[in-house]
C-alpha cells in the first residue's frame, strides 16, 4: 500500500488557481470543495487527502507534521519564517507584490516612521536591513485606512492592480519583494514519503511549465 499523504491548501484566492494545477497534476477532489463546509476531502487517489485551512495556518501545520504538504503566498511563508519547511515549487500563480505604501504626495517622515502592517515580523526585517527604525502597529486587515485615519505613516501590503491603494489616496512607494504562491514541504514527510512526493513534484512542474507557455 502507498504511504499516505496530506496537501494543505490555503481558501480564499489561492485556491482557484490552486485546483486546476493540481487537476493538471491528476490530483483532483472527490467532491466540489467550494459548495462544502468540509474540511478534509478525499481525493481520486486513496492516499493522498486535502485539507483547506486559513492561508497563514498552512506553514504552521506542514511544519509541525499535520499535513506532509502545503500550497501558501510567498508572504505568508515569509512572515512565517522557513524552519522545518522545504520549498521545492514556485506554482506561479496569485502573483502580486509586497510593497510599503503611504498617502499620495506624503512629506517624508520625520523622527520614528510607524509602519501598520499583518506582516510583523517580515517588516521589521525589511526596514532593519534598510538601516531604518520603525515602529510596527499589526492590523488584521484594511491596512489602507491606517494612513488615512492618522494611525500609522506607511503600510506594508500586498499590492496586485495598485487600484486599492488609489481608491484611498494612497501610492505605492518601495517595493519589498515579488509574491506567488509557492508548495512547501515538511523536512521529516520530505524523506519518509520521497517515494509518494517525488512524482507529484513532477507533475506539478510540468504543470507549471504548461501553464506558463500557456500564458505567454
Ligand atoms: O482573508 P483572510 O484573512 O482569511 O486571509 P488572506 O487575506 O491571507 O487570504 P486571501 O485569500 O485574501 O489571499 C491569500 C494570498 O493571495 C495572499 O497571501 C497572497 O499571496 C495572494 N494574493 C494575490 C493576494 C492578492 N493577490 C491581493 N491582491 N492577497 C491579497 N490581495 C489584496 C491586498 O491585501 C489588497 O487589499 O488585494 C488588495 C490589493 O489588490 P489591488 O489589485 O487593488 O492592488
Ligand atoms: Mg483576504
Amino acid at each position: 500500500m502507498k504511504q499516505q499523504l496530506t496537501i494543505a491548501l490555503s481558501k480564499g484566492r489561492i485556491l482557484k488557481e490552486t485546483l486546476p494545477l493540481l487537476a493538471a497534476a491528476d490530483i483532483v477532489p472527490a467532491e466540489d470543495i467550494f459548495s462544502s463546509r468540509k474540511l478534509i476531502f478525499d481525493t481520486n487517489h486513496d492516499h493522498i487527502k486535502l485539507v483547506v485551512i486559513r492561508a497563514t495556518d498552512v506553514p504552521t501545520y506542514v511544519e509541525y507534521g499535520g499535513a506532509d504538504m502545503g500550497i501558501a503566498g510567498k508572504d505568508v511563508l515569509m512572515e512565517h519564517g522557513g524552519a522545518g519547511l522545504y520549498e521545492p515549487l514556485d506554482l506561479e500563480i496569485a502573483k502580486c507584490k509586497l510593497m510599503v505604501a503611504g498617502m499620495k504626495d506624503a512629506a517624508p517622515v520625520e523622527g520614528r516612521m510607524k509602519v501598520a502592517t499583518k506582516f510583523v515580523n517580515l517588516t521589521r526585517e525589511y526596514f532593519a536591513r534598510q538601516g531604518c527604525q520603525v515602529d510596527i502597529i499589526k492590523l488584521y486587515g484594511a491596512m489602507e485606512l491606517a494612513p488615512i485615519m492618522g494611525l500609522a505613516d506607511r503600510i506594508v501590503d500586498i499590492v496586485d492592480t495598485g487600484n486599492t491603494l488609489r481608491a484611498n489616496g494612497l501610492e505605492p512607494m518601495q517595493h519589498i519583494a515579488d509574491i506567488s504562491s509557492r508548495l512547501v514541504v515538511g523536512q521529516p514527510s520530505m524523506k519518509m514519503k520521497h517515494a509518494v512526493i517525488q512524482p507529484i513534484l513532477d507533475q506539478l512542474q510540468r504543470a507549471i511549465d504548461a501553464q506558463r507557455e500557456g500564458v505567454a
